[in-house]
């Protein structure tokens, strides 16, 4: 009985923590593969794709698009994403857990926009995949180094992994290459690192890095800051090693600024805003 109630007050606190921490909504991204739902945008940005490429963009990752009912079995863990998605049978929808003015009509659950007669209408995708490889972490320490699972190996096919980084209010994230190998084509559309000034992967877009030139540092504007790595279904590459410190001070001298950054595989310089 005493280890039931103690199982339960376990549970109990990873049930709480899927909530508000310190004023932040903890539960938006980093449980993106709640359930194994998970959001997915097209690699040219928000809201361009049909439902035939949604459905494809989740059957290429070993998945299908989610049912209503799974994402609503994901919402109630506190799948919460601001972005309307496909969903089966073409239906458009996204959970939201935290009722906001701007996102979600100030309700919670699933804003549903219904059954589309229009398969052409673009949004983004939700997909379910109970087997796919997640990785990745929330970290509130001042220092810290992120790897490629695997690393010194080579990375897997098919990886999805969000670093959410949150230091002290008033401090800046430096990001630091240490070593960088991720397979290489010229849009970086295969494997890449993307890097977001904000605590989401909507927001902030500061980069998206593939190949093996090392990209230059990166500074945050404010406390937080989102990696997101993701690697397609065949060739892998040698992975990265990346280590961020938190900053007291804005330093401007060692390291650019995502405001200035200009690294050649930097997406946004090679393509214009994503
Ligand atoms: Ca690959």
């Amino acid at each position: 009985m005493i280890v039931l109630i103690f199982l339960f007050a376990l549970l109990w606190d990873t049930a709480a923590g899927w909530g508000f921490k310190d004023g932040v909504l903890h539960n938006s991204i980093w449980l993106e593969r709640a359930a194994g739902v998970y959001h997915r945008e097209a690699r040219s940005g928000k809201y361009q794709l049909t439902y035939a490429e949604a459905k494809a963009v989740c059957q290429y990752e070993g998945g299908h698009l989610a049912t209503y009912q799974q994402l609503e079995a994901a919402r109630k863990i506190g799948f919460h994403m601001c972005a309307a998605g496909w969903l089966a049978k073409g239906r458009v929808g996204y959970p939201i857990v935290k009722p906001g003015s701007n996102c979600g009509f100030g309700k919670t659950g699933i804003v549903d926009y219904g059954f589309r007669l229009n398969r052409s209408e673009k949004w983004d995708a939700y997909c379910f995949n109970p087997n796919g490889k997640a990785c990745g972490g929330i970290f509130t320490d001042s220092k810290h180094i992120f790897k490629t699972p695997g690393y010194p190996k080579e990375y897997e096919n098919d990886q999805t992994c969000y670093w959410h980084i949150r230091v002290k209010y008033g401090q800046r994230i430096q990001i630091q290459f240490l070593d960088f190998d991720l397979e290489d084509d010229t849009a970086c559309m295969a494997d890449y690192l993307e890097i977001y000034d904000s605590y989401d992967d909507v927001n902030g877009f500061v980069g998206r890095y593939c190949g093996d030139e090392l990209p230059e540092n990166v500074i945050s504007t404010g406390n937080v800051m989102t990696l997101k790595f993701l690697s397609d279904a065949s060739v892998t590459a040698g992975g990265f090693q990346i280590k961020y410190i938190a900053l007291d001070t804005p330093k401007k001298s060692d390291g650019k600024n995502t405001t200035t950054q200009d690294n050649k595989n930097y997406l946004a310089g090679r393509f214009g805003i994503v």
